[in-house]
C-alpha cells in the first residue's frame, strides 16, 4: 500500500521522506519520473525494507521554483511555497538586482513575497544608500522586515510572519538563511544533521534544500545561497508582473505590444520620467527583458 508523504530533503538520488502518518523519515529513491521530486514536495512512497523506500509517484504541485543553470537547463529549488521570503543582510554588499530577479520569479510561481533584512546589529557599517534603498521597497509596496538573530531584535515579527503554509529562505550566501532557521528551532532533528554529514560536504554553507517543521505549525525551508540568481524563462506579460508598480500603467502604452524599451507613447517609461516608476527598476526590467528570448 502507498502511503502520503512529503520530501524533506534530497541528496543526489537519494531523496528524505516524511511519511504524513508517522511522521518518521525514510530513505527513498524514485521511481521513474519521481525521481524528480524536490524538497517540499508531496508524494506517494511505499516502504522497501530496513525502513528504506522508493517514491512512486510525485503529487501536482502549486509551485515550483527553478533557476536556470549555464547549459541551458534549469535546476529545480522547491515546491509547493506559500511565502518566499528573500533575506538580505546589514552590514554587507547587497546585491539590489538578485532581490528585484528574485522578486520577480516569486510573483511569477506564485507565492507571497517577504523582504528580510537581517544582521541589524550591523547597521553601521551599511553603504550609504542602503537604508534609502530598502526604503523604496517599502514605497512599492513590499513587507519589509529587520531583524538580528544575534541580538534576537526583531525575531518575534520574523516568527509571526510564518504561518501555516510553507515558506522558504532564499538570498546570497552568508546573509543568515540557516541561522534564522536555527534561532528559529534550538533543537534541530539529528536525523537530517546525520544524512546531510553523507553529503561530503565540509563547510557551514548550505548545499541542500531541506524543510523543517516550525513550533508555530508552519514550515519553513533553507536553501543554499547563491552568488547570482535569475528567474527562469518568462514572457513579456510574466516579466511585467514581476514588477507590481508597473501596474497602473500597464495597457495604457500607445502600442498594445510595447516592449516598454524606445516605444512611442509608452506609460511605463513616462512614469519612469516622472519618477512614480524608479529608474533602478525600470533597468532591472530592461535587463530581464534583453535576457528573456521572448524578445
Ligand atoms: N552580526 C550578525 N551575524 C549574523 C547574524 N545572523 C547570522 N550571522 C552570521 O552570518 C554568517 C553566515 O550565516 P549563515 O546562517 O550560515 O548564512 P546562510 O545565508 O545560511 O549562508 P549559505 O548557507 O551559504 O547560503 C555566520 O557567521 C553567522 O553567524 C546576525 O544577525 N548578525
Ligand atoms: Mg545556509
Ligand atoms: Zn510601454
Amino acid at each position: 500500500m502507498s502511503r502520503r508523504g512529503r520530501i524533506i530533503t534530497r541528496f543526489g538520488a537519494e531523496m528524505l521522506v516524511e511519511d504524513e502518518h508517522d511522521h518518521d523519515l525514510h530513505r527513498c529513491t524514485g521511481r521513474r519520473r519521481a525521481a524528480e521530486a524536490v524538497c517540499g514536495d508531496f508524494v506517494h512512497w511505499e516502504p522497501t525494507a530496513h525502513g528504506n523506500g522508493v517514491v512512486l509517484k510525485i503529487l501536482p504541485r502549486r509551485n515550483l521554483l527553478t533557476r536556470p543553470t549555464p547549459h541551458g537547463g534549469e535546476k529545480r529549488i522547491a515546491a509547493n511555497i506559500d511565502l518566499a521570503t528573500v533575506v538580505i543582510a546589514h552590514g554587507m554588499k547587497t546585491n539590489w538586482d538578485m532581490l528585484d530577479h528574485y522578486l520577480v520569479a516569486v510573483h511569477n510561481l506564485p507565492a507571497e513575497a517577504l523582504i528580510l533584512c537581517n544582521k541589524a546589529d550591523l547597521a553601521a557599517s551599511d553603504a550609504p544608500d542602503f537604508a534609502a534603498t530598502l526604503e523604496e521597497y517599502r514605497h512599492i509596496g513590499y513587507r519589509v522586515l529587520e531583524c538580528s538573530v544575534t541580538t534576537g531584535q526583531g525575531m518575534d515579527g520574523v516568527t509571526q510572519s510564518f504561518g501555516q503554509g510553507t515558506a522558504i529562505l532564499l538570498g546570497q550566501s552568508g546573509v543568515g538563511k540557516s541561522s534564522l532557521v536555527k534561532y528559529l528551532l534550538p533543537d534541530l532533528d539529528i536525523r537530517i544533521g546525520d544524512l546531510s554529514a553523507h553529503s561530503g560536504e565540509g563547510q557551514h554553507t548550505t548545499s541542500v534544500a531541506t524543510l523543517y517543521h516550525l513550533p508555530t505549525g508552519g514550515d519553513l525551508i533553507d536553501s543554499p545561497g547563491v552568488r547570482d540568481f535569475r528567474p527562469g524563462h518568462l514572457d513579456r506579460a510574466a516579466l511585467e508582473h514581476g514588477f507590481p508598480e508597473f501596474a497602473p500603467y500597464l495597457g495604457q502604452c500607445r502600442f498594445n505590444d510595447c516592449t516598454h524599451r524606445s516605444e512611442p507613447g509608452c506609460a511605463i517609461r513616462e512614469a519612469v520620467r516622472h519618477g512614480d516608476i524608479l529608474e533602478r527598476r525600470y533597468r532591472s526590467y530592461l535587463r530581464l527583458l534583453e535576457a528573456s528570448t521572448a524578445l
